[in-house]
């Protein structure tokens, strides 16, 4: 039985937890600093368990022992945005708790594959790869399925069409420089272009890039049942070997030019991560905005000192 941890059980790893089980992916460890918050959430989530007649052990801890033998490791520990904060706000309080909790993952379980969900996304993954020294296929980043799945389900409400039926994608930073590509969105066969304007393309657009704020001002803190869903398709994609592509934050080897950088783009994930990353082509406008947004997630690199981890 694979074994899968999830370090941080506030909103998104319960969840996290909750769509993993769902999926008997493996037996899973809930780890918090917070004495008492892994162990009485694991019980809650063995009892759903037991009423779905889910063979799936959840141990809470607040030892990192016991993530020994972790296949992948899901991170979700932090700080979370408040209304008034962007996601750039969180960078060095979020930072020092990767550090952390990436030295005890290089420690306790060195051969695991790790997604990381804190914010800012991009610049903790990159955080995650320096600390943990793991090759850069082992450490990613979670956030593209959910801007793409907000994006669908706005696509979905205009045209009527089943989400089985539109294919979108992300790439850039997750935050407000994302850049969505309706060149690479497929409403079946044929291109969004052919059944939506430009102008309610741009609005879908804004709208995707604006979601998550707006979920933060309407229910007082930010997503957790979409990421959980999304983290659990990726720990399934590695898990089961799928080779699914899907927009994953990745360290950048020369990818449009850019490098020592983590940045979403579409990668095919399997047994061993991270096994391919893709580059679709773009056009000059897309280029440039992707350029600017790896700039964005490179400043904030650039803020922390990582040369004593
Ligand atoms: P929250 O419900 O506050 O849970 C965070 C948990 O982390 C708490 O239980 C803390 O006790 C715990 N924690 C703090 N420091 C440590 C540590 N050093 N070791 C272990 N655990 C620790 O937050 P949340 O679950 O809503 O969000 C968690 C993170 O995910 C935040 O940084 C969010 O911004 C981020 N997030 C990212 C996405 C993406 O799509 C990338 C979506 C939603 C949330």
């Amino acid at each position: 039985m694979p074994l899968i941890t999830v370090v941080g059980s506030g909103r998104v790893g319960t969840s996290a937890a909750l769509q993993i089980a769902l999926r008997e992916l493996g037996d899973i460890v809930l780890l918090d600093v917070i004495q008492g918050l892994p162990q009485g959430e694991a019980l809650d989530l063995n009892h759903a368990c037991a009423i779905l007649d889910l063979d799936v052990d959840v141990k809470g801890s607040n030892d990192y022992r016991d993530i020994q033998g972790s296949d992948v490791v899901v991170v979700t520990a932090g700080l979370t945005r408040k209304p008034d904060m962007t996601r750039l706000d969180l960078l060095l309080k979020n930072a020092e708790i990767i550090k952390e909790v990436s030295r005890h993952i290089r420690e306790n379980a060195p051969k695991s594959k790790v997604i990381v969900v804190t914010n800012p996304l991009d610049v903790m993954a990159y955080v995650a790869y320096r600390v943990t020294g793991f090759e850069s296929r082992r450490v990613m980043g979670f956030s593209g399925l959910l801007d793409v799945g907000r994006y669908r389900y706005l696509i979905r409400n205009r045209l009527g069409v089943s989400y089985k039926s539109i294919r979108g994608m992300v790439i850039g930073e997750h935050g407000d420089s994302m850049v969505l590509l309706p060149s690479h969105t497929y409403v079946g066969t044929e291109p969004l272009s052919k059944y939506m304007d430009e102008k309610s393309t741009a609005e879908i657009v804004e709208a995707t890039r604006k979601m998550g704020a707006e979920i933060i001002r309407l229910k007082g803190w930010s997503a957790h049942h979409a990421p959980g869903a999304g983290v659990a398709v990726m720990v399934e994609a590695i898990l089961k070997d799928q080779k699914s592509i899907i927009p994953t934050s990745t360290l950048l080897t020369g990818q449009y030019g850019e490098k020592d950088v983590y940045a979403v783009l579409p990668c095919v994930l399997g047994a061993e991560g991270v096994e391919k990353v893709l580059e679709p082509s773009l056009s000059p406008d897309e280029l440039t905005k992707f350029r600017e947004s790896v700039k964005i997630i490179r400043n904030a690199v650039n803020q922390l000192s990582l040369d004593k981890t």
